[in-house]
């Protein structure tokens, strides 16, 4: 834990870092002070980082910034990455490769990314709510959760502990995306005209970490994912693509410093070395994604794996400061009660009314089954 010494949290960065000129703005463009007196900036120019910032917590998220809307020096990881099988039979990742390297390949009249991220990590026992407020018997399972190493450690009813963070709540695809539409309406408002853009939540041919590690929105770790200093990396993302040219944020420095956790807690050794996972040999790979029908390499996961973010001390740090507060994240209460024998289904049908409301039901009945019974 040695280096959240060193790098104490940056008290300005609710958003993200101090603004950053988009390369295709004028001069005097370059500081939002200057625009008191500036010749008046044509209406794409009007919004700086710091109302964008403004406009995505009216929006409902916890850190906005924007970053050009151009090609991503990390698509060269990318490529490595595929050429060395590490996706495995994510298929979609080698079909879409090329339009990865580049927003305009989505959306050609793109100019900005406008990069957003959503908190997740839902405290249990719930802070500050009366008891009346509480779904049903929630405190009593989600109580013994946050425990170094997550998952797997519960009691057989502890299903919760078995599910990985962020498929606890109503699937965030949807959460997420009523927030970008809110943010382009505003944003829309605020440059008075109607903007050309493409909502994008983790389905779309897009490197969503790198451009936000770009926007200042944090660094990437050593285990993967997108740390930001407050929030840690229970972090879902979603972007907006905009004809507009807009302030952009610049990246944050990395601050893993000599810290392994991440790599040494990895029960799999999926982490093949910093910022490299082998998707293969990952828990979250082989209980949502794998289409073999295998069981996962180690019993107790039902779906996705926390691991290697929970003995981050920057999730550590983050869980001890601050809840999220979006209910649609708190835990479905069916799911969060059921016994395994209520999660054994008999059929497609009753494994998707289960899960109408969950990410989960993505997966199909199948990969379920194979997950349930390892
Ligand atoms: C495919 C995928 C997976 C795969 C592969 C994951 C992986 N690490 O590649 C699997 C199923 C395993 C997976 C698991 C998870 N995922 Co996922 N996943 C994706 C998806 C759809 C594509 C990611 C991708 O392109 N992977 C290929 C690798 C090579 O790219 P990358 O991880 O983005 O890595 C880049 C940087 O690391 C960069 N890089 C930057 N600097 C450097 C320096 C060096 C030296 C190197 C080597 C690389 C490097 O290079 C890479 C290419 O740009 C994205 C959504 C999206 N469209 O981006 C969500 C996404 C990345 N997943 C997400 C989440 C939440 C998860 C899980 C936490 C879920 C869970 N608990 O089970 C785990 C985390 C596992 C982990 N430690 O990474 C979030 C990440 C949020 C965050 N804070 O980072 C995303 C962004 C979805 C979203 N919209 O919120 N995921
Ligand atoms: S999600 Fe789990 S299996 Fe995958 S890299 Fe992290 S700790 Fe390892
Ligand atoms: S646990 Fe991993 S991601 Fe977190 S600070 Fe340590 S090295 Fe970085």
């Amino acid at each position: 834990m040695g280096q959240t010494k060193r790098h104490s949290p940056n008290p300005r960065s609710r958003g993200a870092t101090p603004a950053k000129p988009h390369p295709a703005a004028p001069a005097h463009n370059t500081h939002p002070g200057h625009l008191i007196h500036s010749p008046p900036p044509t209406p794409s120019f009007r919004l700086s980082l710091c109302d964008l910032q403004t406009l995505g917590r009216a929006a409902g998220f916890d850190l906005t910034s924007a970053t050009p809307a151009e090609p991503l020096a990390e698509f060269d990881h990318f490529r490595a990455w595929l050429e060395r099988g590490f996706h495995g039979q994510m298929d979609y990742l080698e079909r879409g490769a090329e339009a990865r390297s580049n927003p305009q390949a989505l959306l050609p009249a793109a100019r900005t990314v406008v990069v957003c991220a959503l908190n997740y990590l839902t405290a249990y026992p719930l802070p500050n709510v009366a008891e009346d407020e509480e779904p049903h018997g929630l405190s009593a399972v989600c109580g013994r959760r946050m425990a170094a190493d997550g998952a797997a450690a519960g009691s057989e009813s502890d299903i919760l502990s078995r599910i990985s963070r962020y498929a606890w709540g109503l699937d965030y695809h949807g959460v997420v995306r009523r927030r970008l539409k809110r943010l382009k309406g505003l944003i829309e408002t605020r440059l008075g005209r109607p903007v050309q853009a493409r909502l994008c939540v983790d389905t779309a041919p897009l490197l969503e970490r790198a451009l936000a590690a770009r926007a200042g929105l944090g660094w990437i770790g050593k285990n993967n994912c997108l740390i930001h200093p407050r929030f840690g990396s229970f972090l879902f993302l979603g972007e907006l693509l905009l004809d507009a040219e807009l302030e952009c944020g610049a990246p944050t420095a990395e601050r893993c410093g000599r810290c392994e956790r991440c790599l040494q807690a990895c029960p799999t050794g999926a982490l093949v070395a910093p910022r490299c996972l082998d998707a293969r040999r990952c828990i979250a790979y082989q209980t949502i994604e794998s289409k073999s029908g295998q069981a996962p390499d180690v019993r107790g996961y039902l779906y996705g794996c926390d691991i290697c973010q929970n003995v981050c001390p920057w999730n550590i740090r983050a869980q001890s400061r601050l809840a999220c507060n979006v209910r649609e994240f708190w835990p479905l209460p069916h799911l969060a009660t059921a016994r395994r024998e209520d999660l054994d289904f008999r059929d497609e049908t009753a494994f998707r009314s289960f899960f109408r409301r969950s990410v989960i039901r993505r997966i199909g009945l199948a990969r379920w089954k194979a997950n349930l019974l390892a």
